[in-house]
């Protein structure tokens, strides 16, 4: 037959240790695909926040799904759950997205995602008497990301940029043992991104390597990770 597919969507993650600008440049990026006529969307993980206004109130939103919102207690210390019971939610928030995911990829929509299984693998090994091995099995399986930019600042950096409030995790000790499985998660799929630059910077270098992924995604199968 001559039927002619046009590509499916690519699926992009940013990662990277707390205020490296993940937000933000995923924002930005999906605004800068929209405008030049490329399908893309927003998307992060717990949850997808609704956004009430701007990006410092952030925190006030709400995540959309009953996962969400149970992790969004425990993230503001409202509720406590035993370690590894949120390291499954947090997976499970992913699972629970996966068709909605898929769906728009196979429509041809980009999706750019603000933190995903790496992150809650680097977070909760991060924690006394995990290991990396056990934190990965719940998220074996799910999409693979087609690439993942791992945006870096050197400690010192991050730590003037830091304003850490009173969510979970924002320790400086704690962060930097996450930062440090972050280091043992990399593979070929990731790039590493100096993210020690101007926001405007770091988004037109991000914007270029995005839009290269992009091109060349054609209608590759989407793999399922760490398989
Ligand atoms: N986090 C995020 C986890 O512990 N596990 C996960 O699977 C994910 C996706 O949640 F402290 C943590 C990481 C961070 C918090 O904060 C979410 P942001 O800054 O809103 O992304
Ligand atoms: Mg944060």
């Amino acid at each position: 037959s001559t039927v002619l597919s046009s590509s499916r969507g690519a699926l992009i993650v940013l990662e990277g240790c707390d205020h490296s600008g993940k937000t933000t440049q995923c924002k930005k990026l999906v605004s800068a695909l929209n405008e030049a006529s490329i399908k893309a969307e927003f998307y992060r993980f717990p949850g997808k926040y609704i956004y009430i206004n701007d990006l410092d109130s952030y925190h006030r939103g709400t995540r959309t799904t009953a996962i969400g919102e149970m992790i969004s207690g425990y993230l503001g210390r409202q509720q406590d759950i035993e370690d590894h019971a949120v390291h499954l939610l947090f997976s499970a928030n992913r699972w629970e997205l996966k068709p909605k995911m898929l769906r728009s990829l196979e429509d041809g929509t980009n999706l750019i995602v603000d933190r995903y299984a790496y992150s809650g693998v680097a977070f909760t090994a991060a924690k006394e008497g995990f290991d990396i091995d056990w934190c990965k099995q719940p998220d074996i399986g799910l999409p693979q990301p087609d690439a993942v930019f791992y945006l870096h600042l050197n400690p010192e950096v991050a730590a003037k940029r830091a304003t850490f409030g009173g969510e979970r995790y924002e320790q400086t000790d704690f962060q930097s043992r996450v930062s440090k499985n972050f280091d043992n998660l990399q593979d070929s799929h990731w790039t590493i991104v100096d993210a020690d630059k101007t926001v405007e910077e770091l988004h037109e270098d991000l914007l270029e390597r995005v839009k290269d992924v992009i091109n060349n995604i054609g209608n590759k199968p989407i793999g399922k990770l760490w398989t």
